[in-house]
């Protein structure tokens, strides 16, 4: 069988196709090394460094959120692994409040990477898989890539996105705007080798993934949508659902990647303030530009979640993404309220 690793396949779509130019080859092959990176970590669990690397690191993020020794851990290996290569304008990162300059000693390129080093982190301490994402911007001429405004774009922009899952096995899912692939990491090789071409995700679908204990703060059009799922048979959807909720979103969606679903992170009286859970530049936008790639469809339940222009790094919003049909299901009852 012909073996293709990630190198191979980049340099295809260079080459062959036209699909990327050399920065941005080199840009994936150095987020791809650094989330290898992060897999080595994760793997050592508590067996690593002084005192392991699960646990809290006793402080928060820009969020306000409580970080893991992994979160600041994943995202310095970002850090470092991206700024020397000459490929990046900047970088943004939800474990940070601003961007990442790139330090004057190393030259500037045209890209912006924007990341999630490590996605699902309150799984590590139980040994649940987690991931990172990533998404990959064009700056502006004439924007500043030390500040947040050339971050700005909304993810119909979007040149390359993908994620890592750091489950049983490694893996790099991307999609350059060519459809979506996937690599399962090699150990003993240490290379991505494509496993998967041309994902495509069923348009129908027998299964939900949500947080259901937030149901009762929930907007009505929601609570109405996932009470027809639940009525099963007897509802008017007249079949029965499955539910599926691991609580990291690169596992939940990769669920989705293979055998389709609909993956829901709505507005609740809780969070109404901060606009909803999920970050539109980390996690909403990159895994609407993967989900799309593949056949299904992303959105807020009232407009593309790729066509909204952001107003802030760090802005949140609500996210059902995932099988085409049902998503559709899902945004009726929006617009019918
Ligand atoms: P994180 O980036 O801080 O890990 O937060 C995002 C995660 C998603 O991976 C997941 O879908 C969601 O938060 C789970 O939230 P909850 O614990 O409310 O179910
Ligand atoms: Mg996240």
């Amino acid at each position: 069988m012909r073996r293709i690793t990630l190198s191979r396949y980049l340099i295809e779509e260079q080459r062959e196709k036209g699909k990327i130019n050399a920065d941005l080859r080199l840009l994936i092959e150095v987020v791809a090394r650094a989330c290898k990176s992060i897999a080595i970590a994760i793997g050592k669990g508590g067996l690593g460094g002084e005192g392991g690397i699960l646990g809290e690191a006793g402080s928060d993020n820009v969020q306000g959120e409580a970080q893991k020794k992994l979160d600041v851990l994943s995202n310095e290996i970002f850090l470092e692994a991206n700024e020397w290569g000459g490929h990046l304008a900047g970088m943004a990162s939800e474990e940070m409040e601003l961007p990442h300059a790139i330090p004057n000693r190393y030259p500037q390129g045209e890209y912006l990477l924007l990341f999630d080093p490590l996605d699902g982190s309150s799984n590590i301490d139980i040994n649940v898989s987690v991931g990172t994402i990533f998404s990959v911007l064009r700056c502006t001429e004439g924007d500043d890539p030390t500040q947040a405004n050339a971050f700005l774009q909304a993810g119909t922009r979007q040149v390359a996105a993908g994620y890592a899952v750091y489950g049983p096995t490694t893996l790099f899912v991307l999609t350059v705007g060519d459809g979506v692939v996937c690599f399962t990491l090699d150990r003993e090789l240490g290379s991505f080798v494509l496993t998967q071409e041309n994902i495509q995700i069923p348009h129908d679908t027998k299964e939900f993934a949500i947080n259901m204990s937030n149901m009762r703060f929930w907007e009505p059009p929601m609570q109405r949508y996932v009470n027809d799922l639940l009525s099963g048979k007897e509802g008017p959807r007249g079949k029965d659902f499955n539910m599926r909720w691991v609580a990291s979103m690169v596992v939940d969606v990769h669920r989705i990647l293979t055998r389709g679903g609909v993956f829901m992170y709505p507005l609740d009286s809780k969070i109404a303030a901060q606009g909803g859970k999920l970050r539109l530049l980390y996690e909403a936008n990159p895994m609407a530009f993967i989900v799309e790639q593949a056949g299904g469809a992303a959105s807020t339940g009232h407009c593309n979640i790729m066509d909204i222009q952001p107003s802030g790094l760090h802005q949140r919003i609500p996210v059902i993404l995932g099988s085409k049909n049902e998503v559709a299901l899902a945004v009726a009852h929006h617009l019918k309220d």
